[in-house]
């Protein structure tokens, strides 16, 4: 009886999707060690994503509410009324909704590419907002996509891209994403997205550093994930968490460093880390207004208006196309 719709695109981006055992495998064999920051969002690394954003470090998801809610009524003006609203990622934080209340928009569709999490969210959402037209599409967005045919025709869809996601992709890899989304988007269509600010290197390191140690936690679920879904005999403790500001590349990197010479099977590959050595796990850049609105030009987005923090420590901007 669920009034939400849903649109199963996965199969299709499926195989661009490569799994949490190719991936290590590819990852690990030699340095430099990677491991892609997708992997950290099974369950419990959502949860724990979740419970950083409420750390007094990680300023970034505070900033961004206090932005949209300030910017309500500037955003409601440049947006418009009768809109579909496109959500990049889950349909489950309190920024939607704010956009929901202000916007009225006659349809929400939430493209995530965790299908539980998907269908959970937008079915709350359906629940709390009868008057909305609410559709859910299973999709990879990092890779190609084009609308279901009911969705396509909508007019002035509006994309939203909140929480600096997009700081987690290169440069490169987000300007390729950006041109997805404006072949995704008819002439007209508009982007509202969320993007942290390069700052101070004391703050950034902060906010990747919480006290409490979730955000180690968070870093460790990725070898707890090797342990437990791929067999792994090794140990998240042997591992110290490791955040610091890229100041040339205007990124934090966080890294997993072994805190001893270890060994240990991924499948049929065997994996040896030196004491010492790093897995290099993600990347969040940073961006000035210059940046950000330059990158975004060249992907064919025209800079509308964007909104700040008094301090200038996280930006929202608006784009059409
Ligand atoms: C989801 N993403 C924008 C977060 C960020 O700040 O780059 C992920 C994160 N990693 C550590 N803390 C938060």
């Amino acid at each position: 009886d669920s009034r939400i719709r849903f649109h199963d695109l996965l199969d299709t981006s499926r195989a661009a999707a490569s799994s949490l055992l190719e991936d290590a495998r590819a990852g690990l064999g030699e340095p430099p060690r990677t491991l892609s920051p997708k992997h950290f969002y099974d369950q419990r690394g959502s949860e724990l994503f979740d419970r950083i954003c409420q750390q007094p470090e990680y300023y970034p998801t505070r900033t961004e509410e206090a932005i949209l809610e300030a910017a309500l009524p500037d955003i409601t003006e440049r947006v418009g009324r009768e809109t579909t609203l496109i959500e990049l990622g889950s349909g489950a934080s309190r920024k939607i909704r704010l956009l929901l209340d202000a916007l009225r928009p006659s349809r929400y569709a939430g493209i995530d590419i965790s299908r539980d999490f998907l269908i959970d969210s937008t079915e709350r959402l359906a629940v709390d907002y009868p008057w909305l037209d609410v559709h859910a599409i299973c999709a990879d967005f990092t890779t190609p996509l084009t609308l279901p045919a009911e969705l396509a025709d909508s007019e002035r869809p509006v994309a939203f891209f909140p929480g600096s996601s997009i700081g987690n992709f290169s440069p490169d890899e987000a300007s390729v994403m950006l041109d997805h989304l404006r072949e995704l988007l008819p002439v007209g269509g508009g982007l509202l997205i969320g993007v942290d600010m390069i700052k101070s290197p004391a703050i950034l390191e902060a906010a990747y550093n919480d006290a409490a140690g979730i955000t180690a936690e968070f870093n460790r679920n990725l070898i707890r994930r090797l342990r437990d879904e791929l067999g792994a005999e090794v140990d998240p403790a042997d591992f110290d968490h490791r955040a610091f500001y890229n100041r040339d590349a205007c990124r934090i990197e966080m890294h997993l460093v072994s805190r001893r010479d270890q060994r240990f099977m991924l499948g049929e590959t065997p994996i040896e880390l030196r004491r010492g050595e790093s897995i290099h796990t993600e990347d969040s850049w940073k961006y000035s207004d210059a940046g950000f609105e330059e990158m975004a030009g060249q992907a064919g987005f025209a800079p509308v208006e964007r909104w700040h923090d008094p301090e200038g420590l996280f930006g929202v901007y608006y784009f059409t196309r």
